[in-house]
């Protein structure tokens, strides 16, 4: 049975709110998500469930910005020395034609520097929360790489895609895929490949590995037209310099179903095979799920179960990393289908 690393201090990331259409909303990134998903593990007897080991900062900082670690770590306690009330949240960006390099020292300014969205805002919490992510995630990586298991599942919270070298947003503050794949390019692989099926395109992963040819970046997600984070994920984004090839975007239309999606898998898997691929990464996110709130794609539980079949028919030593979904009643159907799927080749 496959061996998933989990650790109960997600807990402490536990913001107020959320602004959406508006409103303050309960954050659809909640805690509560984790519960149903080791709700369903236990069911579908996926018994061993181990906690991380701690990690030191050293390949954080190889994906991530000093000055970005650092605001992750302290900005909360700027944010309420200097008489803030809630949770600390971005209102101005350095938009276009302002000047975008230079770092303000009001932590009001700070934090608009450092955000890449408005909905995501960061508690007392959110920055321990972040850190035992990570070592969910290298746990997992771990074990791959000294070659213990050939596939496992680090149950990731908070989620990662979104957060860039220097800015988080879209729920996500430390690059968890990032990080796992830099650790098994010194560990342990040449050319390691991140297949991202959340249903909002993974622009941290992207961004970071853009302009190289060590790691692929292989996309499907709402089309930026349609679904957030709206201004990266176009198909005619390809990598750069050396990475020219290296990065391959899948935009699917709202209202797109199993049969556009697959077809999208089959070309992705394909291209995975090409790179050379020797280690697989999978950002996990269930919010392709028909009734997610707000994913507007819509796949079904059992389409995860055959999404898990097809990536399982490459043969790929994979770590399967969580990110989004927010169907909380069904993501634990959703992402374990998916790894039963996994463990179950056509
Ligand atoms: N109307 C992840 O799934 N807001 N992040 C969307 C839709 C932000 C998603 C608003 C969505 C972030 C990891
Ligand atoms: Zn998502």
């Amino acid at each position: 049975m496959m061996k998933v690393i989990y650790s109960d201090q997600h807990k402490l990331r536990n913001a107020q709110f959320e602004l959406l259409g508006g409103v303050l909303v309960r954050p659809f990134e909640r805690p509560e998500r984790i519960d149903y998903i080791l709700e369903r593990l236990k069911e579908r007897k996926f018994h061993d469930i181990i906690p991380p080991k701690e990690f030191d900062m050293t390949l954080v900082k190889k994906i991530h910005k000093a000055d970005y670690l650092d605001f992750l770590e302290n900005g909360f306690a700027e944010w309420k020395a200097e008489g803030y009330e809630g949770d600390m949240v971005a209102t101005s960006w350095p938009a276009r034609r302002m000047v975008d390099d230079r770092l303000p020292d009001n932590i009001d300014g700070k934090v608009g520097y450092y955000a890449l969205a408005s909905e995501t805002m960061i508690d007392k919490g959110t920055w321990q929360a972040a850190l035992v992510s990570k070592d969910v995630a290298l746990t997992g990586a771990e074990m791959i790489a000294n070659g213990s298991e050939k596939m496992v599942f680090s149950l990731c919270r908070p989620p990662g895609h979104h957060a860039t070298a220097d800015m988080f947003g879209g729920y996500c503050f430390l690059n968890n895929a990032a990080i796992v794949a830099q650790y098994m390019r010194d560990q342990a692989a040449k050319k390691v490949a991140i297949l991202d099926i959340d249903v909002h395109h993974g622009n941290g992963i992207q961004d970071i590995f853009y302009e190289r040819n060590d790691v692929l970046y292989v996309s499907i997600h709402g089309r930026p037209q349609d679904t957030y984070p709206y201004f990266l994920g176009y198909d005619d984004e390809n990598g750069k310099g050396m990475g020219e090839g290296a990065n391959k975007n899948y935009p699917i239309a709202a209202g797109g179903k199993y049969d556009v999606w697959g077809q999208a898998l089959i070309d992705g898997l394909q291209t995975i095979q090409d790179f050379g691929t020797e280690a697989l990464i999978i950002s996990l996110g269930t919010d392709a799920f028909e009734k997610d709130p707000i994913g507007p794609l819509k796949l079904t539980s059992d389409d995860f179960f055959t999404i898990g079949q097809t990536i399982a028919n490459v043969s790929l030593s994979t770590h399967i990393i969580m990110e989004g979904g927010y169907a909380i009643k069904e993501i634990g159907i959703n992402a374990v289908n998916f790894l039963e799927g996994m463990l179950e080749k056509k």
